[in-house]
């Protein structure tokens, strides 16, 4: 058996192991692992430094309670975390989910991700993310605002503009970044750049609420580009309907692509002549209701329960933008079969490995998330770099560096898979890239 596979069956037997039940965080080391074969069978030292070992390792996890009282008065309880996965290349930073699904291994899985995507934005930013498995559906603003403060009562502690950054991620928006952040400073007196994503009265950034989306559909230009293709005119999918959701889809529509369906965790939308965005954004963003309701004002579109059934319609393009593993093999072999040709994740982890093998046996242009959905994190550490500067940039000049930052990521990305022998492999290409930044960082450390 070759020396690098040796290696990843050790890794991987440990961190099984230690944790037998996080089968997503599984799942997301051993896809990185596979793709780093050449650049463990080249860099021997990485390996005899235990560099493998200690990179799948979080340097710190915090798990805390979170009791809050409801609207009857009772006292309810949660459960938070903080992970600080790496911070070889700087502050930790990643976003913060509120679902009832969060557990450890989704938390890991996600903070693991979120090192190598922060390292290909090229900006000093480690890799952390937290959350909790508060439902915000169906909550009073009241309650949603007590859940925040008490869950800041406990987290601001470990976190601060040079410690780590959180921000938003499912379920975690502009409200409860608000909560959040006006907590903090209430505990700490701090007027500094704890959070990103802050509303644009006190710190937020200019495009930052639309960068994860605007981001993906640079990267996917970009990537279309490479291959003699275009977005224009185009039929476009886009599972979830949520912040990186609305804002590819717009971004999609700007570069001239018609989106014809998009998803919550419940049912799907599908309008053959265009979704209409105004109305997304003000059932999602404002009434915060169901995707469903978008068929009233839309006599065009038709509604069909369950979310999965989204990838059964044709299309050229499909931009998966809610969850991990949104798309399984089976998925993935109907959206071939359909004619679908390029694939870009908006969401973090969309696919499961069958599926990113489906696409690669079938030639799909693929844009994987490490790289696709790097623009939100970069815009967010942009908002720290105004922050720290105490000015702020129009949305322009935002928008014309994450364009860059965009552009920058597909490039390293596809030279990253040349230079390792696996050309056209963006997978691989991310992860090698996001991984090379991040392991010479902790050799130069030392025994970090
Ligand atoms: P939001 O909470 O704004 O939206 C999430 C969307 O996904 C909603 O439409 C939601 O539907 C749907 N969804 C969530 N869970 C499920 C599920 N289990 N099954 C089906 N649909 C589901 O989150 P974001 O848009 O911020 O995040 C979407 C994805 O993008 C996540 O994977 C996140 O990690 C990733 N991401 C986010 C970034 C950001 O800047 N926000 C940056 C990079 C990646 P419902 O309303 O029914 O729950
Ligand atoms: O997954 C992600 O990159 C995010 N949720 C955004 C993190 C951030 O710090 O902006």
């Amino acid at each position: 058996m070759e020396q690098s596979q040796k290696v990843i069956d050790q890794v991987m037997a440990q961190i099984k192991k230690r944790d037998p039940h996080e089968l997503e965080f599984h799942q997301a080391v051993l896809e990185v692992l596979e793709s780093l074969k050449p650049v463990i069978e080249k860099h021997p030292e990485f390996v005899e430094a235990g560099l493998l070992s200690r990179i799948v390792e979080p340097e710190r996890m915090v798990m805390f309670r979170v009791p809050w009282y409801d609207d009857q008065g009772r006292i309810q309880m949660n459960r938070g975390y903080r992970v600080h996965f790496n911070s070889a290349i700087g502050p930790y930073k990643g976003g913060l989910r509120f679902h009832p699904s969060v557990n450890l291994g989704i938390m890991k899985f996600l903070g693991f991700e979120q090192t190598f995507k922060n390292s290909l934005t090229g900006l000093p930013i480690g890799g952390g993310k937290g959350g909790s498995d508060f439902d915000p559906k169906g909550k009073s603003e009241g309650e949603v605002m007590r859940f925040c403060q008490s869950f800041m009562t406990e987290l601001f502690r470990y976190v601060g503009a040079d410690v780590d950054v959180p921000a938003g991620d499912i379920g975690v928006g502009a409200r409860e970044v608000g909560y959040l952040y006006g907590q903090y400073k209430r505990i700490t007196m701090l007027y500094h750049g704890v959070f990103t994503g802050k509303g644009l009265t006190y710190g937020g950034s200019l495009a930052r609420k639309q960068a994860t989306g605007y981001g993906l559909l640079y990267f996917l230009r970009e990537m279309l580009k490479d291959n003699g293709k275009e977005i224009t005119g185009k039929k476009v999918i886009i599972s979830g309907s949520g912040n990186v959701a609305t804002y590819a889809a717009e971004k999609a529509q700007e570069m001239g692509a018609r989106v014809v369906a998009m998803s919550d965790s419940n049912g799907y939308i599908f309008d053959p002549e265009g979704i209409k965005l105004d109305t997304v954004k003000r059932i999602k963003e404002i009434e915060r209701k169901r995707i469903k309701e978008y068929v009233k004002d839309h006599p065009s579109a038709q509604y069909y329960e369950g979310s999965k059934g989204i990838w059964t319609i044709k299309c050229d393009i499909a931009l998966p933008c809610a969850t991990q593993n949104e798309i399984d093999e089976e998925s993935a072999k109907i959206l071939v079969t359909n004619g679908v040709w390029a694939l870009a994740e908006g969401a973090n982890m969309p696919s499961t490995p069958g599926a990113i093998k489906t696409y690669q046996n079938n030639g799909l242009l693929f844009g994987p998330a490490k790289a696709a959905n790097a623009g939100g994190v970069a815009t967010s550490a942009l908002e720290m770099s105004q922050n720290s500067m105490r000015l702020s940039w129009t949305f322009e000049e935002v928008d014309a560096k994450l364009k860059d930052i965009m552009v920058n990521i597909y490039s390293q990305v596809s030279q990253a898979a040349r230079d390792y022998g696996c050309a056209g492999d963006l997978a691989a290409g991310a992860n090698i890239a996001g991984f090379l930044k991040v392991a010479n960082a902790m050799m130069a450390q030392g025994a970090v």
